[in-house]
């Protein structure tokens, strides 16, 4: 038997500022969001801290008092007796050490190293947070260009404040006076920077020529049946993705647990096979830099045939969302996908009445709509039963002649349509199939 190989577990804290005018439900929906973004990308968030001040500190985004206790939180110092409440899992070993803090908006270069010393961990800004996400999702030519300008823009200032610490210091040692060492070299750096970045859009537009054979592109992969989860982080996309396709069965077979997990095919499988992929989600607090990377990222929906927007009926934003998804979603031209509103978490709306209600006027105001929870196995089989319906609403039934030559062919058939009557003559074979007519007429040129 294979053993489960568990991936090391790394740590991490969030801290915010919470300003005067964010209200406390914006405030714990952004901290939310972000805790969600930090287990994307593999954290376990075992504390948060807060604070609520007027600005943020000049030097070092929180209050001297708050990164003193964080300090000796990371520092494994904390009085543990002192803790009113204390959020760590019971997964977590006693000897955790925080790698990484959170922070929950974007700071100034100085602001992060300054907050670095002082704490003793890492620090990653929000917006490091979100570009770190985007670049694994990042799968397209122009969504790495795009994804990359967005990090150049982000880097840049902050190389020019580790070079001014490196020659800052370099200058105390030597005693040298004037432009150091750091500064000529910041200078360089700074030309490659705006260079590259100038490359890259160039590079962007002659892509934007070659995407508008876009449409041609997603008619050449009509054979493929896919799906592609689209939706605001936190919705559910991973979890009924999993559902879907099987994986929470499958994980802890290890050579399956390392392939891309945001490409799997439908569970129990379908002739044709479905695949569903989970698409980078929707971010409530996205920085404005990083609009454009976002939406380049998010353009693999267009290659999918149907789309699953997935929305969290449990959050009192919904509609809001619902409607930027839309607009976004038109914007990259993925209006013309067709797709399937899924309503999910119902069994997080209230108690059972509440559910119901909730449940009634969403038919109503979205006809078509799912309405579900992802952690229902009927509701879970429901959806994938429509899922497979809408690939085979167009099937049609044909005859395929294959002549003895064109063996090799069969294997072929059997995976790209369901055959249901086999015969054979003396000239070849004869396959009854149900299919979609578009795969069925390119094997029939293929094999005239
Ligand atoms: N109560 C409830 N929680 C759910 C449901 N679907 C997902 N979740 C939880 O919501 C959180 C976010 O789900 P995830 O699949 O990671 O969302 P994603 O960001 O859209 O991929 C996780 O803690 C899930 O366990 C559901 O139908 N009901
Ligand atoms: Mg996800």
């Amino acid at each position: 038997m294979q053993k489960e190989v568990k991936e090391q577990p790394r740590y991490a804290a969030v801290a915010a500022v919470q300003l005067p005018n964010v209200t406390d439900l914006e405030f714990e929906a952004s901290l939310n969001e972000l805790r969600e973004l930090a287990k994307t990308l593999g954290f376990e968030v075992v504390r948060t801290f807060v604070q609520k001040r007027a600005g943020f500190d000049v030097t070092a985004y929180l209050g001297a008092g708050k990164r003193q206790e964080i300090s000796s939180f990371v520092k494994n110092e904390y009085e543990h007796s002192a803790l009113e409440e204390i959020t760590i899992s019971p997964n977590n070993p006693e000897g955790w050490y925080i790698e990484t803090l959170l922070v929950d908006h974007e700071i100034s270069p100085s602001q992060a190293r300054n907050l670095e010393l002082e704490v003793g961990c890492m620090v990653m800004d929000r917006t490091m947070v979100i570009l770190e996400i985007f670049h694994r999702n990042a799968r397209s030519r122009a969504a790495r260009a795009q994804v990359e300008i967005a990090r150049l823009g982000y880097m840049a200032p902050r190389m020019r404040e580790a070079a001014k610490l490196a020659g800052s210091q370099g200058r105390q040692r030597s005693g040298e006076g004037g432009r150091g060492a750091g500064e000529s070299q910041t200078e360089l750096d700074r030309r490659k920077i705006r260079d590259r970045i100038a490359e890259l859009q160039q590079e962007i537009v002659a892509m934007d020529v070659e995407r508008k054979t876009q449409r041609a592109r997603r008619q050449d992969r009509q054979g493929i049946a896919s799906v592609a989860l689209v939706g605001y982080t936190n919705a559910g996309k991973s979890t009924l993705m999993r559902a879907l396709t099987g994986s929470d069965v499958l994980v802890a077979n290890k050579l399956f647990a390392t392939l891309d997990t945001t490409v799997r095919s439908l569970y129990p499988e379908s002739v044709p096979r479905i695949l569903v992929s989970d698409t980078v989600g929707f971010i409530k607090n996205l920085p404005h830099g990083l609009v454009a990377s976002f939406k380049s990222t998010l353009d693999e929906a267009l290659d999918a045939s149907l789309l699953l927007h997935v929305i969290d009926a449990s959050d009192p934003g919904f509609e809001r969302q619902l409607e930027v998804t839309n607009e976004v979603l038109d914007e990259i031209g993925a209006d013309e996908v067709p797709r399937i509103r899924i309503f999910n978490k119902i069994d997080h709306v209230g108690d059972e009445a509440a559910q119901a209600e909730c449940e009634a006027n969403l038919h109503i105001r979205y006809p078509d709509c799912v309405v579900m929870s992802a952690r229902r196995p009927a509701d879970v089989a429901k959806l994938h039963q429509k899922i497979v319906e809408f690939f085979q609403q167009d099937l049609i039934e044909s005859e395929i002649f294959l002549p003895w030559s064109a063996q090799q062919l069969r294997g072929k058939i059997y995976a790209s349509f369901q055959v249901l009557e086999e015969r054979s003559d003396e000239e070849g074979a004869y396959f009854m199939v149900r299919g979609e007519p578009d795969a069925i007429f390119k094997l029939r040129e293929q094999l005239s």
